[in-house]
């Protein structure tokens, strides 16, 4: 039934292409009818020209532009708080979601046909999307991506043959690379589609499902490793439970300490230099999925060791989700020194689940950007788009829309956030706010640096007056204030 439509939808769309050919090209996503014959070779399965030729390289034109292939904000090469901004914002394409998000969704099949995609050969499928990858990230300026294992290549009949086909996609992106400043962001292992990791991965009832997802893991690791990755993330796309009456949570949240462990030593017998990222999400798809919220990956990564050799990667709508801000979550990673990557994007507020929308709100953008520059930067991490264009937005020209929107939001993001740091308002209210312990000599350094303890406590509160009768104003709504003077 499924693949009836899509075949039904994509005559549709080459004949409309074909069309839309006739007048102007810019819209076209399938190949044989939107550009020139000869750059493609149908028996070959062999791409030979550009899979977006109307796009040029996406330029900055500054705040007066009306060229929405431009970028207002995001001016690489510009120095802001004594970093260039690409540095600060490493920003990262999420190939699962730019290649291989269909449009498909719990109500309707594919509504994308990708020019990548129209071959029907899986691995010649996955070479196709490779290069357009490649070009995608030229055209954008932006030298980082991020994939799951499962993305980029197809799954053969059995482990030895799916590793057999990461290998060769592998090899195709490390020739890609060369010459350029490209490379992964990071890479991790798709450990949730497949029905033998319905139970979980690395918290299956079954051993078996776990050796089998600590050989993905180990693949996709030598993979990253293989490319120059910068990171490598663990997502638990099915690490929780749905139900304690038939789960034990101790057997399963130990294995899951054991699983990254494994991996970290793992990791360091390769001598893979990469950090190592949890990321946090709460339902979904479980119930209660493991790692829901950064504080709770702390505690994990606390109980089991691997606080030394773990960082998050903080996701924003799965801060949301979590019934957190993105920036309380990129907080509390910071503060335990474990803030490692961001993958940026939001929710919609009247939708209640991972919609992956790309973020485009300036105030969220100023705060996140805020503890980003609190935390002088991300280390080896960056930020990735992991987000979609929506399922009727069809055209590859969108997929530039959308990333440019993303890049431009962060970018006034930063803008902002160091405004925010010049200006000093901000900072200058929360110091006045926690004077009383700063004072030298003072209580609240008595308390910090543990010389008192309840009976001097005691003492002083009987000696001095009550507290309550010189209460100070918390300020919110001038804190506001100031953040919006910064947020232009
Ligand atoms: C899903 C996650 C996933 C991870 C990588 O919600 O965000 O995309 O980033 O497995
Ligand atoms: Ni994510
Ligand atoms: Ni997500």
């Amino acid at each position: 039934m499924a693949r009836t439509h899509s075949v039904l939808l994509l005559a549709v769309l080459v004949s409309a292409c074909a069309c839309a050919a006739a007048s102007e090209q810019q819209t076209c996503t399938a190949p044989d009818s939107c550009t020139k014959e000869k750059d493609y070779n149908p028996e070959a399965g062999e791409w030979y020209g550009e899979f977006f030729p109307d796009i040029p390289k996406i330029k900055y034109e500054g705040l007066n532009s009306t060229n929405p292939l431009s970028f207002r904000y995001y001016n690489a090469e510009e120095v802001v708080l004594g970093k260039k901004m690409k540095e600060w914002l490493k920003f990262s394409v999420a190939f699962w979601h730019t290649f291989k998000a269909d449009g498909s969704d719990p109500f309707g099949s594919a509504t994308k046909a990708w020019p990548w995609d129209k071959e029907k050969d899986p691995l010649q499928a996955s070479f196709k999307a490779m290069h357009a990858n490649f070009e995608f990230m030229s055209k954008l300026g932006v030298d980082r991506w991020c994939f799951h294992d499962r993305d980029i290549a197809p799954e053969g009949a059995t482990l030895a043959e799916t590793n057999k086909n990461l290998d060769l996609v592998a090899e195709v992106a490390l020739e890609l690379q060369k010459g350029t400043s490209i490379k992964p962001l990071w890479g991790t292992a798709q450990l949730f589609k497949h029905p033998r990791y319905m139970h979980g991965a690395a918290t299956s009832p079954n051993a078996t499902v776990f050796a089998y997802a600590a050989a993905q893991v180990k693949k996709a690791m030598e993979v990253t490793q293989l490319l120059g990755g910068e990171n490598y993330v663990f997502w638990g796309g099915r690490e929780g439970y749905q139900s304690l009456v038939n789960t034990d949570l101790e057997l399963e949240m130990d294995n899951l300490g054991r699983f990254m462990k494994m991996a970290n030593d793992f990791k360091h017998s390769i001598g893979f230099k990469g950090t190592l990222l949890l990321e946090p999400k709460p339902q979904e798809p479980t119930k209660h999925q493991y790692d829901w919220d950064a504080a709770t990956s702390v505690a994990f990564l606390h109980k089991y060791g691997l606080l030394e050799d773990f960082k998050l990667n903080i996701e924003c709508n799965h801060a949301t989700l979590a019934g957190h801000s993105c920036e309380h979550e990129l907080e509390v990673a910071r503060i335990n020194g474990v803030l490692g990557n961001i993958d940026a994007n939001t929710g919609d507020a009247q939708t209640g689940w991972d919609t992956d929308q790309f973020l485009t709100d300036p105030r969220m953008a100023t705060l996140v950007m805020a503890v980003v520059v609190k935390n002088n930067g991300l280390g080896s991490g960056g930020i990735n788009f992991d987000a979609k264009i929506r399922r009727e937005s069809i055209s590859t020209e969108d997929l530039f829309y959308g990333h440019i929107s993303g890049m431009d939001a962060l970018a006034r993001g930063l803008r902002n956030a160091a405004a925010l740091k010049e200006a000093g308002q901000l900072d200058g209210l929360i110091a006045d706010r926690y004077a009383s312990w700063k004072a030298k000599g003072g209580l609240g350094q008595k308390i910090i640096n543990g010389k008192v303890g309840f009976a001097e406590l005691e003492k002083y509160a009987l000696s001095n007056p009550d507290p309550g009768s010189s209460m100070a104003s918390a300020k919110q709504e001038l804190a506001e204030i100031y953040l919006d003077m910064a947020t232009k």
